[in-house]
């Protein structure tokens, strides 16, 4: 019995597999699954409509005639067919702009569509668009401005923050699935003065929402970038200090645009911006030309933020011909240059691979999965990635992921070719993020190398790509 036995557990001995290597520690913070589901996105649609539509102005003031909101041939079926059709995944509708007319038949004010000509009163704005965005397979957003210059009770602290938490309610009650909710900071030098409830809204969406990221300057879950340029900083940490910031506090621009190394507060970046000079339709003015657009999304979305572009439908309510036709021509673009990975056959080696384990291998980079990266061991704060990719190849386009399931950590990296015997720098970074896109002057190389220079911990690459951009290269 007892040699029987000592024969089994050699049997187990034998078969048992190999311990894996453990996986990295996350680097805290860590975002969320809302956050992580609202990242990968990259680009998500703003759709600016209200009375100023009809009125040629960026901000009304309140005492519009709903009369005049009128739109011809309203379609958001249009909005939401563009908007999946050229890569957006989520629409935000101003349910409210700041002077105060809303979009959808609210019972907490009569200044709203009900009291507009439109459908004879019985059109609902967020209705429409939330039944378009559900038939395309797409989510919704909703703008509620705190700023409101109609409302008779702002002012009133206590009064107005029952009001707008009414209203936030329906929103959040009426139309199903929200997943993003959009607290603009902004409010005029002659507003009066109150105070908004913020942990109370944010509070209201939680509880009604749980899947929607929350946006401010101060997040909770996303913050502005700091312009309206769309512009993320060269230097962009997903991490900032939410006790260091306010919704609509001025001077922290700069903290905004590009975060702050080892801050406790996973808060990444969103880079809002129109297509147009203003954030509604105006008859004189034309969308930004398509070189506009790409310069737009290298520092957004290639800067480890989401972009969030503005299409401010006409006067039909629809979204103007000269705008989808730059949509589409932006997607066009995108698809050339993205969905061709030079770098996708490449040979992958490694200065260290945690455990020497292939599971955290080099070539885990080239998978197109960020749930999979490269790892070096824990003693690390560096480390080289080469790719031999066969043959010269042509590229001036260089894509960095960091898997920021695990945190954020890459501070400092270089990229280098072999050129005529020796390493030759042709790009130089700090933070990586989510997604980092370099430009950089077209190259010929065979041998690319990744130098992570310096990380917080030891540094994770979840995806390198190499394209090429003979859309907007120099
Ligand atoms: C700003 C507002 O004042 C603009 O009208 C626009 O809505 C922009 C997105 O946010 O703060």
């Amino acid at each position: 019995m007892k040699h029987l036995l000592s024969l089994c557990c050699l049997a187990l001995i034998v078969t048992a597999p190999a311990a894996q290597t453990p996986d990295p520690l996350p680097l805290l913070p860590i975002p969320t699954a809302r956050q992580l589901a609202w990242q990968e996105q990259e680009l998500i649609l703003f759709v600016h409509f209200t009375v100023n539509t009809f009125t040629d102005r960026e901000w009304g003031d309140g005492t519009e005639d709903p009369a005049i909101f009128n739109p011809t041939d309203f379609d958001a079926r249009q909005w939401a067919r563009v908007a999946r059709e050229t890569g957006f995944q989520t629409v935000i509708l101003t349910a409210k702009h700041h002077d105060g007319f809303a979009l959808w038949p609210s019972r907490y004010t009569d200044h709203s569509v009900a009291a507009s000509p439109w459908m004879d009163g019985r059109g609902d704005v967020v209705r429409a668009l939330a039944e378009a965005v559900e038939a395309q397979g797409l989510r919704l957003g909703l703008y509620l401005s705190p700023w409101d210059r109609h409302e008779p009770t702002y002012g009133d602290t206590r009064a107005y923050n029952q009001f707008y938490l009414s209203q936030l309610r329906e929103l959040l009650t009426r139309y199903g699935p929200v997943h993003e909710v959009w607290f603009d900071g902004a409010k005029g030098a002659d507003a009066k003065d109150m105070v908004y409830d913020f942990e109370a809204f944010w509070a209201t969406v939680r509880q009604l929402q749980p899947q929607a990221v929350l946006f401010s300057d101060a997040g909770p879950d996303v913050r502005w970038i700091g312009n309206e340029h769309g512009f993320a900083g060269e230097t962009n940490w997903s991490t900032y200090d939410r006790s260091k910031v306010g919704v609509g506090m001025p001077g922290i621009s700069d903290y905004l645009n590009t975060g702050e190394e080892g801050a406790p507060d996973w808060v990444p970046g969103e880079c809002d911006v129109s297509i147009r000079p203003g954030w509604f339709w105006h008859p004189d003015e034309q969308p930004k030309t398509l070189d506009e657009l790409m310069e737009i999304y290298y520092k957004s979305v290639g800067r480890n933020c989401v972009l969030l572009l503005n299409v401010p439908p006409d006067r039909t309510g629809r979204f103007a011909e000269e705008d989808v036709a730059r949509l589409y021509a932006f997607r066009d673009a995108l698809n050339r240059i993205f969905t061709r990975d030079l770098a996708l056959h490449a040979t992958a080696s490694a200065s260290n691979v945690r455990g020497g384990d292939a599971r955290f291998g080099p070539a885990r980079v080239l998978d197109h999965d960020t749930d999979t990266y490269w790892a070096t061991d824990d003693d690390q704060t560096g480390g080289t990635l080469t790719l031999d990719l066969g043959e010269p190849t042509t590229f001036n386009v260089i894509r960095l992921q960091e898997p920021i399931q695990l945190g954020q950590r890459v501070r400092a990296y270089r990229v280098e070719v072999w050129q005529e015997g020796a390493w030759q720098p042709i790009s130089r970074g700090t933070t990586i993020g989510y997604k980092k896109l370099d430009r950089v002057p077209t190259v010929t190389a065979r041998r690319v190398r990744v130098v992570i220079e310096d990380a917080r911990a030891c540094p994770l690459l979840a995806e390198v790509g190499l394209h090429l951009d003979e859309v907007t290269a120099d």
